[in-house]
């Protein structure tokens, strides 16, 4: 890689340079153009869900195309012809493809056919589909226990795959079900589940339309959730009012100009943030802690929904405003200020978040902070107010509700194994981490994934990769090579499958995205592959060759006919009333959510106010905390180019970014390579050559891009509660 360049960070996202982008993406691609194509039907009515991410689509009208620059690198990405067959492992062997890297990787194209690495081979070979099913129920039903197999999903997975696989793993007898979202917003689904009785959000878009003030916390909306940005516009044209909390000053908070509208292509942009709260990196829980002891209850509310208020109320009146300061780094009287913005007017207040709070040991205690907040005024459960975790993956939602979990409740168990003649295991799974230390252990010893990169996702990735190296088969339903599928068990087979572009057959799958909307997606372009399968035939394959058709399960005739999964679905989860018929009513429909109507499914049947030691992440004496993150460039593990526009960055990604008199101290000078130390319980991890760039960030901080910096995550630090990697606070220290 060249040496990067550094310029000035932008201070508003969207506008000409983004179209610009995209058209790069999209254009620059060789092969047939199957992109431009493909953007004119993305997140329209009846087109098929942006793979991007899980912000919302209008519910009435739709611009053409609902532009996002990120949607276009995606879907530029998921078009590119299928170059990577039999003649390309040929030419390229496994330590070949490990030499290069992510973006290399992602440039080459499509996976155009089955391919298997045989024992002790050194390139991948083509397989038939039969012999690749037969290979794998050799494999798992050769397995002293259904336990020693993981089954691992990424949020891409439709509700009709998800719901198929989570049938296949119990009925082959296990609940071993990690998916990215053990890495992702798991510590939300546990917090909102302690707090408000549903592990999900409880806005719509329309309540941001109607909301005063908008909090975004420790989230980069231009990068990764474009669309929002429309969305705050709106919102900030209406007269609400923005808050940012962000160690670092990124672009999409500050201001947006709108693609789509001349002004915007101008580069007129619209200021976002009228609040800017460069918070300590963890420093979020006191923040909240004190925003409560500033407000005054709603005491209807607090009465009629609410359990707990009075040892909160005295856990704030304990709590030290010096405490506070320090931990957040944000002083007492901006922190009033901000009370004071939302407390004033009607209390319609949103907060949304992402994995600036999700990815730390004490993520669930701070999501339950920011939840009393919400309480204490009432913010929640009507129109302009309440929750927003904004998720990442497009259907990363609906895959929880279909069932992808390690621990999925009796009651959705029980109607399971009722409509499927079947007995699922209640034995919890193993989540992410678990799976990973179970496969180092050599406990789990087949390794199967519906999608993802779990190499490179995971914590630790020199462990991570050792753990799947264990193994005696490693399998990957994929789209695009990885490095997953060069970080190998004995054995290994790379399975491809339609992508959501991909005309199937004419059916089409549905998802849910951050906001629980259930809609359909069809693809319409030909398939880049005649040897692709869809996810949900690849999954029947599979289940017939591993378990055979059992009780009132016929894979292959569900796998035919999504509608017949999607009655199944009716069947076992609720809300999915009238399931076909309302898939195909145009926006779909929206699932029901307790909370919003404020019914609260909890333990003692209120909200409940949590009251948890404050804290914050220390790293040690002389050490600073890196927090890992996204450039511009990037979705998630796919790296599109090496370039970070709105933090300035051109050509770079092993770098870290740290506050410049941090660097200073340390004699490190601007783009100089340093070697980075994390420090945890087990050992010392390092890494070498990432070059220092100074930013814009409180004293102490760092960050440097997932996922590069993965080998630094200790795989044993995980969020109390939820399991999370703690991804944002790694204790490190820098040297020249
Ligand atoms: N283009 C694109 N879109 C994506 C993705 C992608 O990789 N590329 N990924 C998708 C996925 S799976 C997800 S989960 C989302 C991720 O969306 P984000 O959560 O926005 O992604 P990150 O880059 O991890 O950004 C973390 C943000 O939190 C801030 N932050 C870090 N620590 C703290 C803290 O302690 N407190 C506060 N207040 N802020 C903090 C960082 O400075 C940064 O702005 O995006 C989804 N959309
Ligand atoms: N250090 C650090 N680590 C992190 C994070 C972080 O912030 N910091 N973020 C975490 C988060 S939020 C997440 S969600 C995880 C993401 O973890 P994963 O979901 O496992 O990773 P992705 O990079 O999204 O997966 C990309 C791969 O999915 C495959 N793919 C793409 N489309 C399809 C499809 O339609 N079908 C199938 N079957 N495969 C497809 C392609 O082969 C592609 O290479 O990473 C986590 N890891
Ligand atoms: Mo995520």
């Amino acid at each position: 890689m060249e040496k990067p360049d550094l310029k000035k960070p932008k201070t508003w996202a969207g506008g000409a340079p983004a179209v610009a982008s995209s058209m790069k993406h999209v254009i620059g691609r060789d092969g047939p153009l199957r992109g431009p194509r493909a953007l004119l039907e993305l997140n329209q009515i009846g087109g098929f869900d942006c793979p991007s991410c899980a912000w919302p689509d209008p519910d009435d009208e739709r611009s053409v195309a609902e532009f996002c620059e990120n949607g276009a690198k995606a879907v530029a990405s998921e078009a590119m012809p299928a170059h990577v067959d039999r003649d390309f492992f040929a030419r390229h062997s496994i330590d070949d493809l490990l030499a290069r890297d992510d973006a290399w990787h992602d440039r080459q194209g499509r996976i155009a056919e089955p391919m298997v690495l045989r024992e002790g081979a050194t390139h991948y070979e083509p397989i038939s589909w039969d012999e690749a099913f037969q290979l794998l129920a050799s494999e798992l039903n050769g397995l002293e226990s259904p336990d020693e197999a993981v089954f691992y999903t990424s949020g891409r997975a439709s509700n009709e795959a998800a719901f198929l696989y989570q049938l296949f793993a119990r009925a082959f007898g296990t609940n071993n079900l990690p998916d990215c979202s053990n890495m992702c917003h798991e510590s939300s689904g546990t917090a909102l589940k302690q707090s408000i009785g549903v592990g999900k959000g409880t806005v719509t878009l329309d309540d941001f339309l109607e909301a005063e003030v908008i909090l975004c916390v420790g989230q980069n909306p231009g990068t990764n959730h474009p669309r929002m940005l429309t969305t705050l516009e709106q919102a900030v044209k209406g007269g609400a009012k923005v808050v940012a909390i962000n160690p670092l000053k990124e672009a999409g908070l500050t201001g947006f100009a709108h693609p789509q509208k001349v002004s915007g292509m101008l580069g007129k942009a619209t200021s976002l943030a009228s609040t800017y709260l460069q918070v300590r990196v963890n420093g979020d829980q006191a923040l909240f802690r004190g925003i409560a002891k500033c407000l005054t209850a709603d005491e209807p509310f607090i009465a009629a929904h609410t359990t707990g208020h009075d040892a909160y109320r005295r856990t704030l009146d304990a709590t030290p405003w010096d405490r506070i300061e320090a931990l957040s780094g944000i002083s007492r009287s901006e922190i009033e200020s901000l009370a004071g913005l939302l407390a004033s007017g009607e209390k319609r207040v949103i907060t949304c978040w992402a994995m600036g709070l999700t990815q730390h040991r004490n993520a669930v205690a701070t999501l339950r902070e920011i939840a009393n907040v919400h309480l204490l005024l009432g913010a929640i459960g009507r129109p302009g107010a309440g929750l927003c975790p904004v998720r990442g993956h497009s259907n990363v939602q609906g895959d929880r509700t279909v069932g992808i979990w390690e621990k999925m409740p009796e009651s959705f168990l029980a109607a399971l194994d009722a409509q499927a003649g079947i007995t699922s295991p209640r034995r919890h799974g193993h989540d992410t981490v678990a799976s990973i230390l179970a496969m180092h252990r050599g406990e789990a010893k087949v390794f199967f994934a519906l999608g993802g990169n779990f190499a490179q996702a995971c914590p630790d990735t020199s462990f991570t990769a050792e753990a799947l190296r264990r193994c005696r088969l490693t399998c990957h339903v994929s789209t695009k090579l990885n490095r997953s599928h060069l970080v190998h068990g004995r054995r290994a087979l790379i399975l491809p499958c339609l992508g959501r572009s991909e005309d199937d057959a004419g059916r089409f799958v549905t998802c849910e995205n951050s906001m629980g909307v259930v809609q359909m997606s069809r693809g319409t372009l030909k398939p880049c592959s005649d040897q692709l399968l869809s996810e949900p035939e690849i999954i029947a394959g599979l289940a017939e060759a591993v378990v055979g058709d059992t009780g009132k399960v016929r894979w292959r005739w569900l796998a035919e006919d999504y509608d017949r999964i999607r009655d199944w679905i009716e069947a076992v989860v609720p809300g999915f009333d009238a399931y076909n018929r309302r898939a195909r009513q145009p926006g779909g429909f929206y699932l029901p959510n307790a909370a919003k109507e404020r019914v609260w499914q909890t333990e003692s049947g209120k909200a409940e106010f949590g009251c948890d030691d404050l804290d914050a992440f220390d790293p040690g004496e002389g050490r600073l905390i890196l927090q890992t993150l996204r450039s511009h460039d990037q979705f998630n593990t796919t790296v599109y180019g090496n370039h970070d526009r709105y933090r300035g960055i051109a050509n770079g990604r092993r770098i870290i970014f740290a506050n410049p008199d941090d660097l200073k101290e340390r004699g490190i000078g601007p783009l100089e390579p340093t070697r980075i130390t994390s420090y945890a319980e087990d050992r010392t991890r390092t890494v070498e050559g990432f070059l220092a760039v100074p930013y814009d960030m409180p004293r102490g901080m760092a960050a440097a891009y997932f996922p590069e910096a993965n080998e630094l995550v200790p795989v044993g630090s995980v969020a109390e509660g939820s399991g999370t990697p703690t991804s944002k606070s790694i204790a490190i220290d820098i040297a020249p």
